[in-house]
């Protein structure tokens, strides 16, 4: 019987929630990025292997990256992308020569994960990640003033913003802010409001199609190396899975990432199954996809999220809300066996609760809720494994 890598993410020797902590938590795999090497540069064997050591040294393996950051130039194909395809290929390389073959990356324009309230009071009194589609168009409106946001809107919708951002003190207006654009945790880039506006100004021009074959290229020129190595390139969905602020958006569904297995075929083209990312469309169906996709699965991140009529959602125990997570877990399972590998998952974004209530921790990545989520998605696993496969 095959079961889960069951692994967790953790941001480095800065990181509140200590390797200790994730021994303890049952862990056994960390997922981790080198962050400060600068986004496009080649991650030398050299620092890779004194990060493994590192997390060795605590009784654990690092599995699993997340992220190689892809450059933006790579995402416009502009300026000097071929030089940062290249430097990304030795490090697909070096990472192989460590032992590391699953590497997460994105390809959203700009922005990696987006929310606008990191601490939401949840009625237990613990604190989640939280999208309100009210604060996002007030922010994109009235704070940033994207000048192409007045004709993408609704009469009613600019109504709705404009009520919200009214009713918003100086204090929460820059809070907004800063929850949108100086980066939430793993995501690369940070930017004032100017930069921010330059930033998205670079994607003029760019519509969904030219996006998705900018990616195809980077697949193209990156997936043959990843297959020499042994190691698969698992692509993390959007976050949120639809178009926002004028980008483009190319992996928020199902069909978007069977077409990208049609274009690119090489074996290491694959996916991180993020479950609260795809989940706040109704119309993604999760344990299909895990099915369908099934060994080009290389990742998975377990978390759900609830959403609403008015396109809120907000993240929810990893248990409950909109992701059917028995029949997720039933078919992760179920692939695992079929295809004959262990997995590696991670419980994601827990919430912020008990002590971890007066620390500070990275957003979504606080101990004890991913604690929580781990103790109750291995025992899950367990339950099901048991009575279905042994
Ligand atoms: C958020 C994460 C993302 C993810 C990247 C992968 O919590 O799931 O930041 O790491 O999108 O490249």
């Amino acid at each position: 019987m095959i079961l889960c890598t069951q692994s967790w993410r953790w941001y480095g020797p800065s990181d509140p929630v200590t390797l200790s902590n994730i021994r303890q938590a049952g862990a056994t795999d960390i997922v981790h990025a080198l962050h400060h090497i600068p986004n496009g540069e080649v991650w030398p064997v050299e620092e890779i292997r004194a990060r493994q050591q590192m997390v060795a040294e605590a009784g654990l393996r690092w599995s699993v990256v997340e992220s190689v950051p892809v450059h933006e130039h790579i995402k416009t194909r502009e300026g000097d992308y071929q030089r940062y395809i290249d430097n990304y290929k030795q490090s697909i390389r070096n990472l192989a020569e460590c032992g590391i073959h699953c590497i997460t990356y994105n390809f959203m324009p700009v922005l990696d994960w987006t929310r606008t309230d990191l601490a939401y009071e949840v009625e237990d009194g613990s604190r989640a990640l939280r999208f309100e589609r009210a604060a996002f168009m007030a922010f994109d409106l009235y704070i940033l003033r994207r000048p192409a946001a007045e004709a993408e809107y609704t009469p009613e919708e600019k109504a709705v913003a404009k009520a919200r951002y009214e009713a918003m003190s100086v204090q929460e207006r820059e809070r907004l802010t800063r929850n949108m654009i100086a980066g939430l945790p793993g995501s690369e880039e940070s930017f004032t409001v100017e930069q921010f506006q330059q930033a998205l100004d670079r994607y003029e021009g760019i519509d969904a199609q030219q996006l998705r074959e900018n990616l195809i290229y980077f697949l193209s020129e990156v997936c043959p190396v990843a297959d020499e190595c042994g190691s698969q390139m698992v692509i993390h969905p959007d976050d949120p899975p639809y178009p926002i602020l004028g980008l483009p958006r190319i992996l928020s569904t199902a069909e978007d990432f069977r077409r990208l297995v049609e274009a690119v075929p090489n074996k290491s083209n694959g996916l991180c199954l993020c479950t609260g990312s795809f989940g706040v469309r109704g119309d993604n169906d999760l344990p299909a996809m895990m099915r369908e996709f099934g060994e080009r699965v290389g990742f998975v991140h377990l978390r759900s999220t609830r959403r609403d009529e008015e396109g809120n959602f907000q993240e929810d125990n990893h248990l409950e809300g909109d992701v059917p997570m028995y029949e997720v877990m039933r078919a992760l399972l179920e692939i695992q066996q079929q295809w004959g590998r262990s997995i590696p998952m991670r419980p994601d974004h827990g919430h912020q609760m008990c002590d971890d209530l007066n620390r500070t921790s990275n957003p979504g990545y606080s101990c004890y809720g991913r604690m929580r989520g781990l103790a109750e998605l291995r025992g899950l696993e367990m339950g099901i494994a048991y009575s279905l496969f042994k």
